[in-house]
């Protein structure tokens, strides 16, 4: 399977690491209109075939698929471009800047016949992928509460400039996964109401966002996100998980550990931890990993025919909850959502 990287940036590089580890994919052609990323990027894993511009990379390469790891601004045109092309996608979190841009790359790809994923890799992380399944598998019962904590003082504006001079911040960047995450845990929520906070005075938006949440199956979540949170230990980048059912709780603690305690059984506690891929680098190793998990996903998907579980069908519902979770913050009111 023949695929090209588009945006040759700070995750990019991740997303390369992870496609020479995949068994018959090679990434042929790479993209920037940066010229020393583009260089930097070629040399490190050795890409002959090296553009500044997506559509003459299109039209020159044969090609299976594209990997979008631009920022969001660039997203809809190059999978429009990709759909054009007769291509799979695979396209980075946040998918769109509106919901009306991600439906149109959703019809643009059905339209082309042609499988579109959302890069939403937190749900692949190992130890949350561990609570995921389960609780699919009914490891509590009933879920009636979940609380899906992401809190962190980590300074993540070094490697991603962009997140302090965006007018969004956390809920858009990081909030979507956690979002995402109890989506994945308690199914899609019919209500939302959020409210948010600006703690560090020199970025330009949110760092702090608390999100109450009904889901459609009757529970009741909290998702609470933050970048200015000083505490040790610094569990960057866990996501902590808690969730009470009719027959017992689950708890993803710091230090990658899953609680289960179910009523007359006694407490089952698992090392939930990731692995450490050779190329991977602590703290970030726990989305490194999930970075190869997604895209070998991705081509389990095309070989078999089957639709990624981070469809962009999928990830509609996702944006609809950040779009929510900013309309609430702003208007201050509980949104229902559709
Ligand atoms: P970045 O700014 O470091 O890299 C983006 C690159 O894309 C830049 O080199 C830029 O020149 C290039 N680019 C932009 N538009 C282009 C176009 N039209 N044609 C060719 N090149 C173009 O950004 P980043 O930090 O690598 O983030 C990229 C995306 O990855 C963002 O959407 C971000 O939210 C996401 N991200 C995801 C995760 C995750 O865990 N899933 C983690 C970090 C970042
Ligand atoms: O961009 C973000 C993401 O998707 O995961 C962590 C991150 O790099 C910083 O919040």
């Amino acid at each position: 399977m023949k695929g090209a990287l588009i945006g040759c940036g700070f995750f990019a590089q991740n997303q390369m690491q992870a496609w020479q580890a995949i068994d018959g994919v090679r990434i042929t052609a790479i993209c920037d209109r940066d010229p020393v990323r583009l260089a930097d990027t070629a040399a490190r894993f050795g890409v002959a075939r090296t553009y500044a511009d997506a559509g003459a990379m299109l039209a020159a390469e044969d090609l299976d698929f594209v990997d979008i790891a631009t920022t969001v601004a660039a997203h809809r045109p190059l999978v429009e471009a990709a759909g054009q092309a007769g291509l799979h996608a695979i396209c980075q979190k946040p998918f769109a800047e509106t919901m009306a841009d991600a439906r149109a790359m959703v019809e643009a790809m059905d339209r082309a016949g042609r499988t579109l994923m959302v890069h939403e890799n937190f749900r692949w992380q190992a130890p949350v992928r561990a609570a995921i399944l389960a609780l699919r598998g009914g490891a509590v019962g009933r879920p009636f509460f979940g609380r899906f904590s992401f809190r962190s003082g980590h300074d993540v504006f070094s490697g991603q400039p962009y997140l302090a001079t965006d007018p969004r911040f956390i809920i858009q960047d990081l909030g979507i996964h956690i979002l995402d995450i109890a989506r994945a845990a308690l199914g899609d929520a019919t209500r939302l109401a959020a409210s948010t906070a600006r703690i560090n005075p020199a970025i330009r938006g949110e760092d702090v966002a608390t999100i109450l949440l009904d889901h459609a199956g009757g529970a009741t979540s909290v998702v609470d996100c933050s970048y200015a949170t000083r505490r040790q230990p610094e569990t960057f980048p866990q996501t902590l998980i808690e969730v009470e059912g009719s027959a017992g709780t689950l708890r993803l603690d710091a230090g990658y550990r899953l609680v289960i305690q179910r009523d007359g059984a006694a407490e089952e506690i698992r090392d939930v931890a990731p692995p450490l891929l050779p190329w991977a680098t602590p703290p970030w190793h726990n989305i490194q990993h999930s970075v190869q998990v997604i895209q070998q996903h991705f081509v389990d998907c095309l070989r078999g025919g089957g639709t990624p579980e981070t469809s962009g069908q999928d990830n509609l519902q996702t944006l609809a909850l950040v779009e929510a979770a900013y309309a609430s913050a702003a208007a201050g009111s509980r949104i229902a959502l559709p």
